[in-house]
């Protein structure tokens, strides 16, 4: 750090550049942006976990802001990772469901076109030292690869997962090696150093903080994507971590064990920001791609629905901020933000400036946060589910939300009714038209999607467009 600083001040002096040039160069945050895999809405003590401790997730919370209607981009892992990288709904560039796996032949071929310009590509360009962690889920076609979409650095895997324990092959011409045994790689080098007993998530800990401690020495500030498979299926935890949970048995056990590494790892991260003397001036931003999976040991509770659907349940999501001195420690914003609000937001605090033709469906929301006013009053923000013959819905506006499963739109206060358990779609019909017909609008000239996850749905898109589309948005 001493030596990046005199480094900074030495190429600011052999600049001759003016005053500011210092100050400012010091001035840009480095970011860093923790991404759970299907973590449950109550998964994490700060969230009201009361069986799963969470002491490193916990501290940072309570020494930042929570925000307690936090919402990511879509209710499972691929078009919400879409959304947070693009800064728009991938319905809007055919990317509603998750890319078909490796081994499926010619969808192989698909992934984000690499004209949506991704805010690692916006920070890199301003100047920041980028890396991702983790889980990709974009495309694993070199055009699309991390390191062609702003990452300077790749760990990890491309798929939409891998096993936290090996062993691991390589892959083989066919592309027929299930995506979760292949080697995690390094830069498109499979990393075939890793051992039966490597655990996948304290692999990434560990090269995440490598990341830190080799970007401590450079001039320019960081932006690290910790995109940590946990606590995904397949289920599997440290025998150790498992032991600290006695009085738990069963899918809840190993799980609690995958987020035990999980909050280790986040521990392990804030300790190398603070050897490195980076600690206070490092955004650090946690959420999970969706809502947890209750089959599968997670609880979101007090949310109806799980991952995938368009209840809170699927696509609200744990989250806090935290940067000392910046982000007032213990403070709870109860205003409604989406993911979809990263990139403007991060773009703002990195100085950086983001194509002129780029189309961003969030906002910048840092003086709103920190002012503590709603940055959205009055508008709608929306996500999607396609499912065969039908979509679900949801959509937000101030405290009301619609939602469409199993055919049916309803709408509820969640101000009055977290929990979606009060169907007022009788009592307020204008409210739910008014809402239906904002989300009729927004999502009217969503293209076909470039991939399907069924061939039933592909089908009927061929057809017909979006499945029933009219039928859906008329109201009785
Ligand atoms: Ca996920
Ligand atoms: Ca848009």
């Amino acid at each position: 750090m001493v030596r990046a600083m005199a480094s900074a001040l030495l190429s600011c002096v052999l600049m001759l550049a003016s005053t500011s040039c210092s100050a400012e160069a010091q001035q840009r945050p480095n970011i860093l942006l923790i991404l759970a895999d299907d973590l449950g809405y109550a998964d994490v003590g700060f969230n009201g976990s009361t069986d799963i401790k969470t002491p490193e997730l916990d501290r940072l919370a309570a020494a930042g802001m929570v925000f307690s209607s936090a919402y990511v981009v879509h209710p499972f892992c691929g078009p919400s990772r879409m959304g947070l990288l693009s800064g728009r709904y991938p319905y809007e560039y055919g990317a509603p469901f998750n890319l078909p796996p490796h081994s499926s032949g010619d969808y192989r071929e698909h992934g984000i076109s690499p004209s949506e310009t991704m805010i690692s590509t916006v920070l890199q360009n301003a100047g920041y030292h980028t890396g991702i962690m983790g889980k990709w889920h974009l495309g694993q076609q070199p055009q699309y690869h991390p390191n062609n979409r702003g990452f300077d650095e790749f760990y990890g895997f491309q798929g939409g997962g891998i096993l936290y324990f090996g062993p691991y092959e390589a892959n083989n011409e066919a592309g027929t090696v299930w995506d979760y045994k292949v080697y995690p790689e390094h830069n498109g080098v499979a990393d075939t150093s890793l051992t039966e007993a490597d655990y996948m998530t304290d692999v990434l800990t560990a090269k995440g903080v490598d990341f830190i401690n080799r970007a401590a020495a450079q001039e320019s500030p960081f932006f690290l994507y910790m995109a940590y498979n946990a606590p995904h299926t397949v289920l599997a935890a440290k025998e150790e971590d498992m032991a600290l949970y006695p009085n738990l048995q069963g899918k809840r056990k190993i799980y609690a064990g995958m987020v035990h590494a999980l909050d280790r790892g986040v521990g392990e991260l804030v300790k190398a920001l603070q050897a490195q003397g980076l600690y206070e001036n490092t955004l650090i931003v946690f959420l999970s791609d969706n809502g947890g999976r209750t089959d599968q040991g997670a609880n979101n509770s007090p949310l109806q629905g799980v991952k995938g659907d368009t209840y809170e349940g699927g696509y609200r999501t744990p989250m806090f901020f935290h940067w000392p001195g910046k982000v007032k420690a213990g403070q709870t914003y109860a205003h409604p933000v989406s993911a979809l609000d990263f990139y403007p937001t991060f773009a703002r605090l990195a100085e950086a400036s983001i194509p002129a033709d780029k189309d961003l469906d969030g906002k910048d929301v840092w003086a709103d946060v920190l002012a503590g006013r709603n940055p959205r009053a009055g508008e709608i923000f929306y996500t999607l589910r396609h499912r065969d013959n039908q979509t679900d819905f949801g959509a937000r506006q101030d405290q009301w939300k619609i939602v469409r499963a199993d055919g049916k739109w309803q709408l509820f206060n969640l101000d009055e009714d977290i929990g979606e358990q009060h169907d007022l779609s009788k009592k307020h019909p204008e409210r739910l038209r008014e809402m239906v017909a904002a989300v009729e609008k927004m999502t009217r000239n969503h293209p076909q999607p470039l991939w399907w996850d069924s061939r039933q749905a592909e089908s009927q898109w061929h057809k017909s467009g979006m499945p029933n589309r009219r039928k859906m948005f008329s109201i009785k």
